[in-house]
Formats: C-alpha cells, sequence, structure tokens
C-alpha cells in the first residue's frame, strides 16, 4: 500500500460490520456507534484513509473506498488478539477503570502484552499508509500507546489524539500497573483532546504524579514539566516531555451529524404511536447494553412509579432499545440477564395481553427506526452512571428542534455540561431519577412554555455545535500544536 494519504484516522474498528459466508466470501455493512457517527462527514470531507479492525478475526480484506471516497484499509487480528487486546485490556481493564470502577477491573499481564503487540500492528499500518507529513488522528482507548510508536516510527508526522471515555481522576488511573507506558504513549501526540475540562485536568494532574514516580523508580531525568498557562486556544495547556517538545492538551466535546436526525415523518409516528395504543407519555431509552448506561436503574424507576401510582400503565410506556455490546464479557452478560429479568417482571406485574409497559428490542436498529422513535419519545432516558459524551442524549435534542419533549439526564454524563435546559438526575439515588422523571411529565402537561424553552435551549447548543465544529476544533488545535511542538 502507498503511502500516499495525507489524512488518516486510526480506530479500533473500522465503520463496518463484516459478515463471512461458509464458502470464504464476505459482506460489509455500515454499523453503529458513536465514534462512527462522529468521524464519517469529517473524513468524507477530506476523502481520507481510515485504518482499522474490519470486526472479523482471522480475515483482513483488501484495502477499499467506501461509496462516500473514504479508503478503509484493514489491520488483521487473532482470535487471541481480539481476546487480549480488546475483551481483555480494553474493556475488562481500562473501560472500567476509566468509568471509576463501576464494576472491578482485572490487571493481567498478558491482557497486557497483547494490548501492547496490538498497539504496534495498528502503528505499523498507520507509518506504511500515511505520506510525508500526513496528520494522522488516533482514536480512543484502545490505541493509547499508538501515539508513542507512531512518533519513533515516523516522526514528520503530526499526531492528535482523542478519547472518547472520561478520563478519571489521578487516584484513580494511578492503579494501572502500566501506567507510566500508557502516560509516555499518549505523549507521542501533538495534541491530547478530551471532551470535558475536567478530564483534560485530570490527565494533567496525573503526567505530574506519574512522571515524578517513574523518576523516582527508575532514576531517570523522566519528569514531565506542566505549563499550565500557555494555552492551546482557550482550553488547555502544553505538557513538556523529557524528549522537549510540547504537547497540547485540551477539551473538545464531541457532538452529532444534525442533519442525520431531524424530524420523522408525522405518519410514521403516529402508526407507532398507534401500535403503542395511543399511550399518554411515552418514555424512551436508547443505548448500547453496557453496565456503565444505568438502564436497569431507569426500569427500576419506572416500576416504582407505576407500583406508586405515579404513573398510570394503561397511560405511560417505555420503550428501550439496547444494541447488543461485548457480549462475551461476564460484566455484559450479567447486566443483559439483569436488564431483561426487569422487563420480564414490570411487564408481569404492571402489563396486560397485548398491553405491555415496557417494549424492549435487544438489537441495532436502523438510523430511520430511530429517528421515529426519538420524535415519538415525550421524555428521553438517559442514565449513565458514567459516560464521556452520551451522543444519544444529543440525537434525541436534534429530533426536538421544535421544542417539544423532555430529556431527563445523568449528571455523569459528559453531555449534561452543554445541555442546560436537561432535567438532571443522579442515576445513584433512584428517587432522584424518579424525581426528574415526574418533572419532565409535570412540565410537558402543566407547564409546557417551560419545558419548550428547555427544549429550545438544548437544542440551540446543538445545533450550533454539530460534529463540524468537534472536528474542526479539534483539527485548528493540531495544525497550531504541531507548529508550537518544538517551541
Ligand atoms: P458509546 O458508549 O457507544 O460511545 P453514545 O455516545 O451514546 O455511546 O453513542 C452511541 C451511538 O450508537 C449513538 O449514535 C446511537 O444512535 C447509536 N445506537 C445506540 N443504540 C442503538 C441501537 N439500538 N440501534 C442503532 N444505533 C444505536 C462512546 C463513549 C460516549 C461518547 C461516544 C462518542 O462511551 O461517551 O459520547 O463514544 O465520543
Amino acid at each position: 500500500m502507498e503511502a500516499s494519504n495525507s489524512f488518516v484516522v486510526v480506530a479500533n474498528r473500522l465503520p463496518v460490520d463484516m459478515t463471512v459466508h461458509p464458502d470464504g466470501s464476505y459482506s460489509i455493512s455500515p454499523s453503529p456507534g458513536g465514534l462512527v457517527t462522529g468521524l464519517s462527514p469529517v473524513l468524507e470531507q477530506h476523502r481520507g484513509c481510515w485504518v482499522g479492525w474490519p470486526g472479523t478475526v482471522d480475515v483482513a480484506p483488501e484495502p477499499f473506498r467506501t461509496d462516500t471516497g473514504v479508503l478503509l484499509h484493514p489491520v488483521k487480528l487473532t482470535s487471541s488478539d481480539f481476546e487480549g487486546f480488546y475483551e481483555g485490556f480494553s474493556n475488562a481493564t481500562l473501560w472500567p477503570l476509566f468509568h471509576d470502577l463501576i464494576v472491578q477491573p482485572v490487571y493481567n499481564t498478558d491482557w497486557w502484552q497483547a494490548f501492547r503487540e496490538v498497539n504496534l500492528k495498528f502503528a505499523e499500518a498507520v507509518a506504511q499508509v500515511s505520506a510525508p507529513n500526513a496528520t494522522v488522528w488516533v482514536q480512543d482507548y484502545q490505541l493509547l500507546l499508538v501515539p508513542g510508536i507512531l512518533r519513533q516510527l515516523r516522526p514528520d508526522l503530526k499526531i492528535g489524539f482523542f478519547l472518547h471515555i472520561p478520563f478519571p481522576s489521578p487516584d484513580l488511573f494511578r492503579q494501572l500497573p502500566w501506567r507510566e507506558e500508557i502516560v509516555r504513549g499518549m505523549l507521542g501526540a501533538d495534541l491530547v483532546g478530551f471532551h470535558l475540562i475536567q478530564n483534560a485536568e485530570n490527565f494533567l494532574a496525573l503526567t505530574k504524579q506519574v512522571a515524578g514516580t517513574a523518576g523516582s523508580h527508575t532514576g531517570q531525568p523522566d519528569e514531565l514539566e506542566v505549563h499550565g498557562t500557555a494555552k492551546v486556544r482557550e482550553l488547555g495547556a502544553y505538557i513538556r516531555t523529557p524528549d522537549a517538545r510540547n504537547v497540547g492538551v485540551g477539551a473538545f466535546p464531541i457532538s452529532i451529524d444534525v442533519s442525520a436526525f431531524g424530524k420523522a415523518s408525522k405518519s410514521s409516528v403516529l402508526n407507532l404511536l398507534n401500535d403503542l395504543g395511543n399511550p399518554e407519555t411515552t418514555f424512551l431509552g436508547v443505548d448500547r447494553l453496557d453496565y456503565t448506561k444505568g438502564i436497569l436503574q431507569r426500569l427500576l424507576a419506572f416500576e416504582q412509579l407505576l407500583e406508586a401510582g405515579a404513573l398510570d400503565p394503561e397511560k405511560a410506556v417505555l420503550l428501550q432499545v439496547a444494541t447488543p455490546s461485548r457480549e462475551r464479557i461476564d460484566h455484559y452478560r450479567v447486566s443483559r440477564s439483569q436488564v431483561e429479568e426487569a422487563v420480564g417482571r414490570i411487564n408481569g406485574r404492571f402489563g396486560r395481553m397485548g398491553h405491555p409497559v415496557v417494549h424492549y428490542l435487544h438489537r441495532s436498529l436502523p438510523k430511520s427506526e430511530l429517528q421515529i422513535l426519538y420524535s415519538a419519545a415525550d421524555v428521553m432516558l438517559v442514565t449513565p452512571f458514567k459516560d464521556g459524551m452520551n451522543l444519544v442524549a444529543k440525537e434525541y435534542v436534534a429530533n426536538h428542534r421544535d421544542g417539544n419533549g423532555a430529556l431527563v439526564l445523568s449528571e455523569f454524563a459528559g453531555a449534561a455540561a452543554e445541555l442546560s435546559g436537561a432535567y438532571l438526575c443522579n442515576p445513584f439515588d433512584l428517587e432522584s431519577v424518579k424525581r426528574q422523571m415526574v418533572a419532565a411529565v409535570y412540565d410537558l402537561r402543566q407547564n409546557p412554555a417551560s419545558a419548550r424553552a428547555r427544549m429550545l435551549a438544548n437544542s440551540e447548543q446543538v445545533y450550533s455545535h454539530d460534529v463540524n465544529v468537534w472536528a474542526n476544533s479539534f483539527l485548528d488545535c493540531l495544525k497550531e500544536a504541531g507548529e508550537n511542538a518544538k517551541a
């Protein structure tokens, strides 16, 4: 493959689902997910190259161009890579650690070795496809070591790194047995971006602490100096690395392609509501089935409101769509069975034949169907225990530009920092979730002007800060940070 691409994105996954048929042929279709949603418009605009794993182990199709002109460059992962790097270190070590220990992270040296080897594979693929002085944008926690490896392989590249999940407080991060190597990996970038200023501050504080620890253990002059005053735009700071580069650190809250989430047609919404028995209040949840998303908590809140008579089972329904996710990992299996048990119990208690109160789908839906659900929902429930941003909240808001509807949102979702019109709740406190569900319904019925003002404030924010604003502000800062790198 020729090293001819001047703009390269590297992410764990290519934006495709790949099915291998018994005769060895395969078919490929677009796959959902926050990252794909965020990056497609930027790549299409640049006719860029996307390096990533196609989603099936032990196969690597030839690089190919999509209908929209993006070159997809597959990286082959073996089944043991997948287990150690993806299911193990990425999703059973880093994911829980970075989401504030909602479950206990597992620290396993074999997984760490797999993580290092696979990060090397990704970095080598990027080095191979990148033109001289190309811009490379490395995505997310699965590839934390790629910036550092790439810096060694290709010092000519301009390297940005963006973390899509929260960055924990230094006190939590310091649990990680391989913390110095991970921090050094991230600091291979010219710019390290997070969703929130809090995440960036955690990282800045950590680089001081971890570098100090490494220095005293190894006796190396390994200190990282934090230049807290030098700014990357108004958002961040520079870190001076041991090899005398300046690494920019900043906050860039991701958003959505608003044009993809307009209102669904009136007739499709009416058909859906008709199928549901024309409820007075329709609640909606849309998530990957992940223990961080608080799906069980919102089901329990709904159940308790029915139990208390605050909601009438003849007049309220809850629709929950959950995309299957990481199904071989124990905590995900437990989470699914708890959710499904709760759905069954609530319907057993409050539904009647032909009229369940919770409608549950365990699958991915096309965007057009999500649009209908968003348009039909009076109250959107987004209740994660911890979430980097949460694009579902923004998709619902974009769909309700007319000011109808209400968003109940966890204060622990990154989106809470931006959506000032949301009904904020604490998912660790069911009373708080219930209170905000009731407040949202009350305002919609009794105080519509206030509910409408809240939704309009939310949609104003999302429409003025869409995914293009996110990508362009990161890329502008990367350009600037690259120029300042050796200052
Ligand atoms: P995720 O944890 O995957 O993303 P989120 O931001 O909510 O979470 O994005 C999910 C995406 O998948 C949305 O675009 C949504 O429409 C889609 N989706 C969810 N369920 C679906 C279903 N059943 N059918 C079809 N589509 C579905 C990670 C971080 C987040 C961060 C994003 C982007 O965990 O905090 O917001 O990356 O940075």
